[in-house]
């Protein structure tokens, strides 16, 4: 997956052609409730540019998109109430990372001790 998608889910979301729950927004990102919550807090922060992965964002990314996008981060867990206790992130990349959704997203998830780190592989 090297081109980007412009018919995404999330790519629709930020064209306002799909509904969203959002919790957070800013020049930099859109964040808003998981469709499908895996724990009491769980948010997805998206850049609103357009970019597949983390590393396409790491690398592609304007120095504000990327202190935008962490200052966002900081933001939520402040907001939903969950940096005290803690909160786990996690980003799924390509087939073998899970990522069902092209457009670089970080899950934030929070309210409850979170599970084990990873299911087993093998
Ligand atoms: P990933 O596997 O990391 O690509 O996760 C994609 C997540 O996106 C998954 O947890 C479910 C969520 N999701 C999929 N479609 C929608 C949608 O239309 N709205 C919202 N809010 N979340 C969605």
């Amino acid at each position: 997956m090297n081109t980007y998608d412009d018919d995404n889910i999330f790519a629709k979301i930020l064209r306002n052609e799909l509904p969203n729950d959002t919790v957070y927004e800013s020049e930099y990102v859109l964040a808003f409730k998981d469709i499908n919550p895996q724990a009491p807090v769980h948010i997805l922060v998206i850049p609103k540019g357009r970019y597949i992965s983390i590393d396409d964002f790491g690398s592609n990314a304007t120095a504000e998109e990327i202190k935008g996008f962490y200052e966002a981060v900081s933001k939520i867990v402040e907001q939903e109430n969950i940096k005290q206790d803690g909160y786990r992130t996690i980003t799924n990349t390509g087939i073998n990372g899970g990522q069902e959704v092209p457009h670089f997203h970080l899950h934030i998830l929070g309210g409850t001790k979170i599970g084990v780190m990873v299911s087993k592989a093998v």
